[in-house]
């Protein structure tokens, strides 16, 4: 291993070595069983598919903490009692995870790297130190950072949202804070830069202009972009869906609400979509349903890999470990040419109950595993002929012929009646799903050489 395992003179992970590509036969539940990174898989390695990316706040910044008591976790780098040892503490304590884990990128939110100070400017100090201090981790590990935020929806300043709070004062500190995730995204290479809109919508409808606020959002993105330009930054601005919470509507609904917003306001050409699992089922949609969508439009730019709980309607945000949410998701990414320079970010944690150290690492390989199995098993159902020719031949009546005249624009609603007009009852065409699902259970099943 060519990466340094851990960083400056405490090991928050003893115990814990490297985490290795075993293969399946392996019991080890610290080793991979499918994921290995330079297995070459349609013509790139794994490593080179899945781009995989550890959150910061879920895995460092979270105790455990949920509306009924505290958290259950008292992590060694959480403990010091000043903020900013706390800060280098955390970051020594998560490259080393990262590195272990051997993930080749990670994404932060503002306030999750450094804390927050007391004034717009202490804040940025707090974050412009930590920057360094990542950058100097990031040159000695060989990390990279897929994406930067900021969090503007945990302080009670931003309870009305932040680009679209109704006080204009509001709007300020969120730029701000924008301005500064920016500086920081770029000053560590960032790939990408997300905006996902934590409390942009509204709780209440009669007190709420959302005409006017979602111009305020439309304009404040703008800005943004025209801000990043300006210093360089040349990834991607990435909207992340989400139908609701903590808002009870927010203006970010799903992927084609997003899309919609993005071509109405001209900003198409700068921001694609991060698509998060959860979120797209709290929508009621799947997985794959959004990621098709933002790969339709063009406009799938990166994935929050994580799912929710069939039975629960909130955002568990717990690792992505279905594996048929996987190889769906895959076959939309494959179909689209992949995600670079976006990535699957493990916006993910460990249930309260998992206070193991060694439970971050066991799942989070669970969901590296997953997304592999994921990629092989819908690569092979991809090269099967049988779903590609099926899927042809569904359309085919469009091919030629008035379909294929229809489909050129070529002609109107009148001679679309004459010919409906002297033709029999149309064919019935059996949609043959369990057919496709059968299908795919035999890839899932071993066709494919997982
Ligand atoms: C919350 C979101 C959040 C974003 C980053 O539901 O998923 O974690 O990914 O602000
Ligand atoms: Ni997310
Ligand atoms: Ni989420």
């Amino acid at each position: 291993m060519s990466r340094k395992v851990f960083i400056g003179d405490t090991e928050y992970f003893p115990g814990i070595s490297q985490i290795e590509y075993e293969g399946p036969e392996s019991d080890n539940p610290l080793a991979f069983k499918s994921y290995d990174p330079n297995r070459v898989v349609a013509g790139k390695t794994m490593e080179e598919h899945l781009r995989f990316a550890v959150c910061y706040w879920h895995t460092f910044c979270a105790s455990g903490a949920d509306p009924f008591g505290p958290g259950t976790r008292n992590h060694a780098w959480a403990r010091a009692a000043d903020a900013m040892d706390r800060s280098r503490d955390r970051a020594d304590a998560a490259f080393e995870f990262f590195t272990k884990l051997n993930v080749p990128f990670w994404c932060f939110h503002d306030f999750d790297l450094a804390s927050e100070g007391a004034s717009v400017a202490e804040s940025e100090n707090n974050l412009k130190a930590m920057v360094d201090l990542a950058k100097e981790r990031q040159a000695e590990t060989g990390m990279r950072l897929l994406w930067g935020t900021a969090n503007m929806f945990s302080n009670p300043r931003f309870m009305n949202g932040a680009s679209t709070n109704p006080n204009f004062e509001v709007v300020t500190w969120a730029a701000a804070q924008v301005k500064a995730a920016l500086d920081a995204t770029v000053e560590l290479g960032g790939e990408s830069y997300v905006f996902w809109g934590g409390r942009e919508g509204y709780v209440c409808l009669q007190n709420t202009d959302t005409r006017r606020e979602l111009e305020h959002m439309a304009t404040f993105l703008e800005k943004a972009r025209d801000y990043g330009r300006s210093i360089g930054f040349e990834g991607t601005f990435l909207i992340e869906p989400k139908p609701m919470e903590p808002m009870k509507h927010q203006y970010d609904f799903d992927a084609q609400t997003v899309i919609g917003f993005l071509r109405h306001h001209g900003l198409a050409g700068d921001f694609k979509l991060n698509i998060e699992a959860n979120h797209a089922t709290l929508a009621g949609h799947s997985f794959a349903h959004d990621l098709r969508m933002a790969a339709d439009a063009g406009l799938l730019g990166s994935v929050d890999a994580n799912r929710g709980d069939p039975q629960n309607g909130w955002d568990t945000d717990q690792f992505p470990l279905h594996l048929y949410d996987c190889v769906h998701g895959m076959m939309v990414i494959l179909e689209a040419g992949g995600l670079q320079p976006g990535g699957l970010n493990f916006d993910a944690k460990v249930r309260r109950e998992s206070t193991d150290l060694e439970d971050m690492f066991i799942a989070h390989i669970g969901g590296m595993d997953s997304f592999a199995r994921g990629l092989v098993i819908a690569d092979s159902i991809r090269s099967d002929p049988r779903l590609s020719d099926m899927l042809k031949n569904r359309y085919a009546s469009f091919d030629s012929g008035d379909g294929k005249r229809f489909e050129d624009g070529e002609l109107g609603l009148a001679e679309l009646r004459d010919i409906a007009a002297a033709s029999a009852e149309p064919t019935q065409l059996s949609g043959k799903q369990e057919l496709v699902e059968n299908l795919i259970n035999d890839h899932m099943a071993g066709r494919a050489a997982t």
